[in-house]
Protein backbone atom coordinates (compact mmCIF):
# COMPACT_ATOMS: atom_id res chain seq x y z
CA UNK A 1 0.00 0.00 0.00
CA UNK A 2 1.16 3.66 -1.01
CA UNK A 3 1.50 5.87 2.09
CA UNK A 4 -0.76 8.63 1.98
CA UNK A 5 -0.84 11.66 3.48
CA UNK A 6 -4.30 11.42 5.22
CA UNK A 7 -4.01 7.66 6.18
CA UNK A 8 -2.94 7.27 9.79
CA UNK A 9 0.27 5.24 10.42
CA UNK A 10 -2.16 2.47 12.61
CA UNK A 11 -4.82 2.30 9.83
CA UNK A 12 -1.77 1.49 7.11
CA UNK A 13 -0.15 -0.88 9.65
CA UNK A 14 -3.67 -2.64 9.87
CA UNK A 15 -3.76 -3.03 6.37
CA UNK A 16 -0.71 -4.41 6.03
CA UNK A 17 -0.72 -7.23 8.53
CA UNK A 18 -4.28 -7.72 6.72
CA UNK A 19 -2.58 -7.97 3.46
CA UNK A 20 0.50 -9.97 5.27
CA UNK A 21 -1.84 -12.30 6.97
CA UNK A 22 -3.97 -13.40 3.43
CA UNK A 23 -0.41 -13.95 2.02
CA UNK A 24 0.79 -16.90 4.02
CA UNK A 25 0.93 -19.46 2.07
CA UNK A 26 0.27 -17.72 -1.07
CA UNK A 27 2.43 -19.19 -4.09
CA UNK A 28 4.42 -16.65 -6.04
CA UNK A 29 7.20 -17.69 -9.01
CA UNK A 30 9.50 -15.93 -9.98
CA UNK A 31 10.97 -16.60 -13.43
CA UNK A 32 14.21 -14.28 -14.50
CA UNK A 33 17.59 -15.82 -15.80
CA UNK A 34 19.37 -13.29 -13.47
CA UNK A 35 20.07 -14.63 -10.19
CA UNK A 36 20.82 -11.39 -8.45
CA UNK A 37 17.14 -9.96 -10.09
CA UNK A 38 15.76 -13.09 -8.36
CA UNK A 39 17.46 -13.19 -5.18
CA UNK A 40 16.32 -9.65 -4.91
CA UNK A 41 12.80 -10.19 -5.40
CA UNK A 42 12.57 -13.64 -3.59
CA UNK A 43 13.94 -11.47 -0.93
CA UNK A 44 11.22 -8.28 -1.12
CA UNK A 45 8.51 -11.18 -1.63
CA UNK A 46 9.63 -12.91 1.57
CA UNK A 47 9.14 -10.06 3.64
CA UNK A 48 5.47 -9.88 2.79
CA UNK A 49 5.03 -13.54 4.41
CA UNK A 50 4.68 -14.86 0.34
CA UNK A 51 5.75 -18.59 -0.35
CA UNK A 52 8.28 -17.62 -3.82
CA UNK A 53 9.64 -20.09 -6.01
CA UNK A 54 11.79 -19.21 -8.87
CA UNK A 55 13.13 -20.53 -11.82
CA UNK A 56 15.83 -19.26 -14.49
CA UNK A 57 13.56 -19.50 -17.93
CA UNK A 58 10.27 -20.29 -19.14
CA UNK A 59 10.95 -24.38 -19.15
CA UNK A 60 12.35 -24.41 -15.56
CA UNK A 61 8.92 -22.60 -14.84
CA UNK A 62 6.69 -24.62 -16.36
CA UNK A 63 8.15 -27.32 -14.96
CA UNK A 64 7.97 -25.92 -11.16
CA UNK A 65 4.26 -25.42 -12.11
CA UNK A 66 4.00 -28.78 -13.01
CA UNK A 67 4.90 -29.52 -9.54
CA UNK A 68 2.87 -26.23 -7.97
CA UNK A 69 -0.56 -25.92 -9.66
CA UNK A 70 -1.54 -23.80 -7.01
CA UNK A 71 0.48 -21.07 -7.87
CA UNK A 72 -1.23 -17.54 -7.98
CA UNK A 73 1.00 -15.10 -9.23
CA UNK A 74 3.88 -15.58 -12.16
CA UNK A 75 6.62 -12.30 -12.18
CA UNK A 76 8.39 -13.36 -15.49
CA UNK A 77 11.01 -11.65 -17.39
CA UNK A 78 11.37 -11.10 -20.49
CA UNK A 79 14.83 -12.14 -21.97
CA UNK A 80 15.77 -15.74 -21.27
CA UNK A 81 17.35 -18.35 -22.68
CA UNK A 82 15.35 -21.52 -23.67
CA UNK A 83 12.08 -19.65 -23.60
CA UNK A 84 11.22 -15.69 -23.30
CA UNK A 85 8.96 -14.32 -21.53
CA UNK A 86 6.01 -14.02 -23.76
CA UNK A 87 6.29 -17.67 -24.93
CA UNK A 88 6.07 -18.22 -21.41
CA UNK A 89 2.80 -16.76 -20.95
CA UNK A 90 1.18 -17.79 -23.52
CA UNK A 91 1.82 -21.50 -22.63
CA UNK A 92 0.89 -20.32 -18.82
CA UNK A 93 -2.69 -19.08 -20.10
CA UNK A 94 -3.33 -21.83 -22.42
CA UNK A 95 -3.54 -23.79 -18.71
CA UNK A 96 -4.45 -21.05 -16.48
CA UNK A 97 -7.31 -17.84 -17.02
CA UNK A 98 -6.80 -14.48 -16.23
CA UNK A 99 -9.27 -15.25 -12.93
CA UNK A 100 -7.58 -18.11 -11.55
CA UNK A 101 -3.68 -17.14 -11.90
CA UNK A 102 -1.56 -13.81 -12.33
CA UNK A 103 1.23 -12.41 -14.35
CA UNK A 104 3.06 -9.48 -14.10
CA UNK A 105 5.76 -8.66 -16.56
CA UNK A 106 9.35 -7.13 -15.99
CA UNK A 107 11.68 -6.36 -18.19
CA UNK A 108 14.67 -3.62 -18.39
CA UNK A 109 14.44 -3.17 -22.10
CA UNK A 110 14.08 0.23 -23.00
CA UNK A 111 11.72 -0.88 -26.00
CA UNK A 112 8.03 1.37 -25.48
CA UNK A 113 5.99 -1.50 -26.96
CA UNK A 114 7.27 -4.07 -24.46
CA UNK A 115 4.73 -3.52 -22.00
CA UNK A 116 1.88 -3.74 -24.19
CA UNK A 117 3.36 -6.79 -25.93
CA UNK A 118 3.23 -8.15 -22.11
CA UNK A 119 -0.12 -7.43 -22.04
CA UNK A 120 -1.68 -8.96 -25.61
CA UNK A 121 0.22 -12.37 -24.70
CA UNK A 122 -1.82 -12.62 -21.51
CA UNK A 123 -0.17 -10.85 -18.51
CA UNK A 124 -2.53 -8.78 -15.78
CA UNK A 125 0.42 -6.10 -15.28
CA UNK A 126 4.11 -5.02 -16.43
CA UNK A 127 6.67 -3.45 -14.40
CA UNK A 128 10.15 -1.97 -15.87
CA UNK A 129 13.50 -2.29 -14.58
CA UNK A 130 14.49 -0.73 -12.24
CA UNK A 131 11.32 -0.19 -10.17
CA UNK A 132 10.86 0.46 -6.69
CA UNK A 133 10.49 -1.78 -3.82
CA UNK A 134 7.14 -0.18 -3.26
CA UNK A 135 5.32 -0.33 -7.07
CA UNK A 136 6.47 -3.51 -6.76
CA UNK A 137 4.44 -4.35 -3.43
CA UNK A 138 1.57 -2.33 -5.04
CA UNK A 139 1.49 -4.17 -8.14
CA UNK A 140 1.68 -7.66 -6.55
CA UNK A 141 -0.89 -7.05 -3.85
CA UNK A 142 -3.18 -5.42 -6.35
CA UNK A 143 -2.95 -8.52 -8.89
CA UNK A 144 -3.20 -10.76 -5.52
CA UNK A 145 -6.16 -8.81 -4.07
CA UNK A 146 -8.15 -9.22 -7.55
CA UNK A 147 -7.86 -12.75 -7.68
CA UNK A 148 -9.21 -13.04 -3.94
CA UNK A 149 -12.14 -10.61 -5.03
CA UNK A 150 -12.69 -13.40 -8.19
CA UNK A 151 -12.80 -16.18 -5.73
CA UNK A 152 -14.87 -14.34 -3.08
CA UNK A 153 -17.45 -13.77 -5.68
CA UNK A 154 -17.56 -17.46 -7.42
CA UNK A 155 -18.20 -18.69 -3.66
CA UNK A 156 -20.97 -16.54 -2.99
CA UNK A 157 -22.44 -17.66 -6.43
CA UNK A 158 -21.61 -21.69 -5.97
CA UNK A 159 -23.50 -21.47 -2.41
CA UNK A 160 -27.06 -20.67 -0.87
CA UNK A 161 -26.43 -17.76 1.64
CA UNK A 162 -28.34 -19.08 4.26
CA UNK A 163 -26.72 -22.26 5.07
CA UNK A 164 -23.64 -21.59 2.83
CA UNK A 165 -24.00 -25.42 1.54
CA UNK A 166 -23.48 -25.34 -2.47
CA UNK A 167 -26.38 -24.60 -4.60
CA UNK A 168 -28.45 -26.47 -7.42
CA UNK A 169 -26.58 -24.81 -10.37
CA UNK A 170 -23.45 -25.61 -8.23
CA UNK A 171 -24.35 -29.23 -7.77
CA UNK A 172 -25.00 -30.17 -11.19
CA UNK A 173 -22.52 -28.47 -12.40
CA UNK A 174 -19.38 -30.22 -10.43
CA UNK A 175 -22.02 -33.62 -10.03
CA UNK A 176 -21.52 -34.05 -13.79
CA UNK A 177 -17.48 -33.89 -13.40
CA UNK A 178 -17.55 -36.12 -10.12
CA UNK A 179 -19.69 -38.82 -12.39
CA UNK A 180 -17.13 -38.66 -14.88
CA UNK A 181 -13.83 -38.95 -12.55
CA UNK A 182 -15.54 -41.74 -11.16
CA UNK A 183 -16.65 -43.77 -14.09
CA UNK A 184 -12.61 -42.96 -14.79
CA UNK A 185 -11.16 -43.97 -12.08
CA UNK A 186 -13.79 -47.29 -11.41
CA UNK A 187 -15.16 -45.86 -8.34
CA UNK A 188 -18.77 -46.20 -6.85
CA UNK A 189 -20.84 -43.41 -6.73
CA UNK A 190 -24.36 -43.22 -5.29
CA UNK A 191 -26.98 -40.49 -4.70
CA UNK A 192 -29.56 -39.27 -1.86
CA UNK A 193 -32.25 -36.59 -1.49
CA UNK A 194 -33.46 -35.67 1.80
CA UNK A 195 -36.54 -33.71 3.06
CA UNK A 196 -37.24 -32.21 5.95
CA UNK A 197 -40.32 -33.56 7.32
CA UNK A 198 -43.37 -31.38 8.26
CA UNK A 199 -41.33 -28.28 7.87
CA UNK A 200 -44.38 -25.83 7.19
CA UNK A 201 -45.51 -26.63 10.59
CA UNK A 202 -41.79 -25.17 11.91
CA UNK A 203 -42.61 -22.58 10.16
CA UNK A 204 -46.16 -21.66 11.27
CA UNK A 205 -46.01 -22.67 14.81
CA UNK A 206 -42.48 -20.97 15.75
CA UNK A 207 -42.18 -18.51 12.91
CA UNK A 208 -39.76 -18.26 9.82
CA UNK A 209 -36.86 -17.62 11.59
CA UNK A 210 -37.01 -20.78 13.54
CA UNK A 211 -37.24 -22.27 10.36
CA UNK A 212 -34.05 -20.50 9.17
CA UNK A 213 -32.32 -21.79 11.72
CA UNK A 214 -33.50 -25.63 11.77
CA UNK A 215 -32.31 -25.85 8.30
CA UNK A 216 -28.63 -24.03 9.09
CA UNK A 217 -28.72 -26.58 11.77
CA UNK A 218 -29.73 -29.89 9.49
CA UNK A 219 -26.71 -28.28 7.33
CA UNK A 220 -24.51 -28.08 9.81
CA UNK A 221 -25.30 -31.78 10.95
CA UNK A 222 -24.97 -32.39 6.90
CA UNK A 223 -21.34 -30.98 6.67
CA UNK A 224 -20.31 -33.10 9.77
CA UNK A 225 -21.71 -36.20 8.68
CA UNK A 226 -20.75 -35.73 5.11
CA UNK A 227 -17.11 -34.13 4.75
CA UNK A 228 -15.87 -36.26 1.94
CA UNK A 229 -19.16 -35.45 -0.40
CA UNK A 230 -20.54 -33.17 -2.59
CA UNK A 231 -23.59 -31.56 -0.30
CA UNK A 232 -25.87 -29.18 -2.04
CA UNK A 233 -29.47 -27.31 -1.00
CA UNK A 234 -31.64 -28.81 -3.62
CA UNK A 235 -34.20 -26.30 -2.95
CA UNK A 236 -36.29 -24.58 0.34
CA UNK A 237 -35.53 -28.06 2.56
CA UNK A 238 -34.50 -30.28 -0.19
CA UNK A 239 -30.81 -31.45 0.26
CA UNK A 240 -29.31 -33.22 -1.96
CA UNK A 241 -25.74 -35.43 -1.64
CA UNK A 242 -23.39 -37.26 -4.02
CA UNK A 243 -21.49 -40.01 -2.19
CA UNK A 244 -18.47 -41.03 -2.91
CA UNK A 245 -18.96 -44.55 -1.99
CA UNK A 246 -21.61 -47.47 -2.97
CA UNK A 247 -25.00 -47.62 -1.69
CA UNK A 248 -24.46 -50.19 1.21
CA UNK A 249 -21.71 -47.52 2.75
CA UNK A 250 -23.95 -44.28 2.10
CA UNK A 251 -26.89 -46.27 3.67
CA UNK A 252 -25.34 -46.63 6.90
CA UNK A 253 -23.93 -43.22 7.00
CA UNK A 254 -27.78 -41.78 6.24
CA UNK A 255 -28.70 -43.61 8.54
CA UNK A 256 -26.11 -42.21 11.58
CA UNK A 257 -27.24 -39.11 10.08
CA UNK A 258 -30.80 -39.44 10.27
CA UNK A 259 -30.63 -40.23 13.99
CA UNK A 260 -28.92 -37.83 14.77
CA UNK A 261 -31.17 -34.98 13.01
CA UNK A 262 -33.70 -36.68 15.06
CA UNK A 263 -31.50 -36.35 18.86
CA UNK A 264 -30.54 -33.14 18.18
CA UNK A 265 -32.83 -30.09 19.24
CA UNK A 266 -32.30 -26.65 17.71
CA UNK A 267 -29.90 -25.07 19.88
CA UNK A 268 -32.26 -22.03 20.52
CA UNK A 269 -35.25 -24.28 21.91
CA UNK A 270 -34.27 -27.50 23.29
CA UNK A 271 -37.99 -28.57 22.89
CA UNK A 272 -37.97 -28.61 18.77
CA UNK A 273 -36.85 -31.18 16.65
CA UNK A 274 -37.36 -31.67 13.18
CA UNK A 275 -36.88 -35.46 11.13
CA UNK A 276 -35.65 -36.36 7.85
CA UNK A 277 -36.96 -38.77 4.94
CA UNK A 278 -34.32 -39.76 2.18
CA UNK A 279 -34.16 -41.49 -0.80
CA UNK A 280 -31.04 -43.14 -1.63
CA UNK A 281 -29.97 -44.90 -5.35
CA UNK A 282 -26.95 -46.13 -6.54
CA UNK A 283 -25.21 -44.15 -9.58
CA UNK A 284 -24.66 -45.88 -12.50
CA UNK A 285 -24.39 -44.38 -16.22
CA UNK A 286 -27.36 -42.61 -15.93
CA UNK A 287 -27.76 -38.68 -16.55
CA UNK A 288 -27.74 -37.23 -13.20
CA UNK A 289 -31.36 -35.96 -13.64
CA UNK A 290 -32.58 -39.78 -13.94
CA UNK A 291 -30.98 -40.02 -11.21
CA UNK A 292 -32.22 -37.62 -8.87
CA UNK A 293 -35.91 -38.53 -10.33
CA UNK A 294 -35.12 -42.32 -8.92
CA UNK A 295 -33.63 -41.05 -5.76
CA UNK A 296 -36.63 -38.73 -5.26
CA UNK A 297 -38.56 -41.43 -5.97
CA UNK A 298 -37.48 -43.47 -2.66
CA UNK A 299 -37.85 -39.98 -1.19
CA UNK A 300 -41.38 -39.62 -1.82
CA UNK A 301 -42.04 -43.74 -0.73
CA UNK A 302 -40.31 -42.42 2.57
CA UNK A 303 -42.74 -39.96 3.05
CA UNK A 304 -45.73 -42.21 2.41
CA UNK A 305 -44.28 -44.64 4.42
CA UNK A 306 -44.89 -42.20 7.65
CA UNK A 307 -41.48 -40.17 7.56
CA UNK A 308 -38.01 -40.01 9.36
CA UNK A 309 -36.76 -43.08 7.17
CA UNK A 310 -34.69 -43.81 4.50
CA UNK A 311 -35.77 -46.08 1.49
CA UNK A 312 -32.91 -47.23 -0.60
P1 LIG B 1 -43.31 -32.93 4.05
O1 LIG B 1 -43.05 -33.68 5.32
O2 LIG B 1 -44.28 -33.63 3.17
O3 LIG B 1 -42.04 -32.63 3.33
O4 LIG B 1 -43.98 -31.56 4.47
P2 LIG B 1 -43.32 -30.11 4.49
O5 LIG B 1 -44.17 -29.24 5.33
O6 LIG B 1 -41.90 -30.23 4.91
O7 LIG B 1 -43.34 -29.73 2.96
P3 LIG B 1 -43.95 -28.51 2.19
O8 LIG B 1 -43.39 -28.63 0.81
O9 LIG B 1 -45.44 -28.47 2.32
O10 LIG B 1 -43.37 -27.24 2.90
C1 LIG B 1 -42.06 -26.81 2.75
C2 LIG B 1 -41.95 -25.48 3.42
O11 LIG B 1 -40.62 -25.01 3.45
C3 LIG B 1 -42.74 -24.40 2.73
C4 LIG B 1 -41.82 -23.21 2.69
O12 LIG B 1 -42.42 -22.06 3.19
C5 LIG B 1 -40.67 -23.60 3.58
N1 LIG B 1 -39.41 -23.01 3.17
C6 LIG B 1 -38.77 -23.11 1.98
N2 LIG B 1 -37.62 -22.41 2.00
C7 LIG B 1 -37.52 -21.85 3.23
C8 LIG B 1 -36.54 -21.01 3.86
O13 LIG B 1 -35.51 -20.63 3.28
N3 LIG B 1 -36.76 -20.64 5.14
C9 LIG B 1 -37.88 -21.05 5.82
N4 LIG B 1 -38.04 -20.65 7.08
N5 LIG B 1 -38.82 -21.83 5.25
C10 LIG B 1 -38.64 -22.22 3.98
MG1 LIG C 1 16.74 -11.59 -18.71
MG1 LIG D 1 -40.55 -31.29 3.68
MG1 LIG E 1 -39.95 -30.50 0.14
Amino acid sequence: YVVKKNISAYEYACRLVERIHHNYRTKVLVVDDSRSAVANLKHYLSIQRLNVLTASNGIEALGVLEQHPDIRLVITDYNMPEMDGFELIQQLRSRFAKNQMAIIGLSSSADPRLSAHFLKSGANDFISKPFSYEELLCRVNQNLEYLEQIDLIRDAANRDYLTKLYNRRYFFEQGESVKRQALRQDRPLSLSMIDIDHFKSINDTYGHSTGDEALKHVAGLLNESFPDDLVARFGGEEFCIMHRRDEGESQQQLENFREKVANSPLPSDSKIRVTVSIGLNGCCDQGLDDIIHLADTKLYQAKEQGRNRLIV
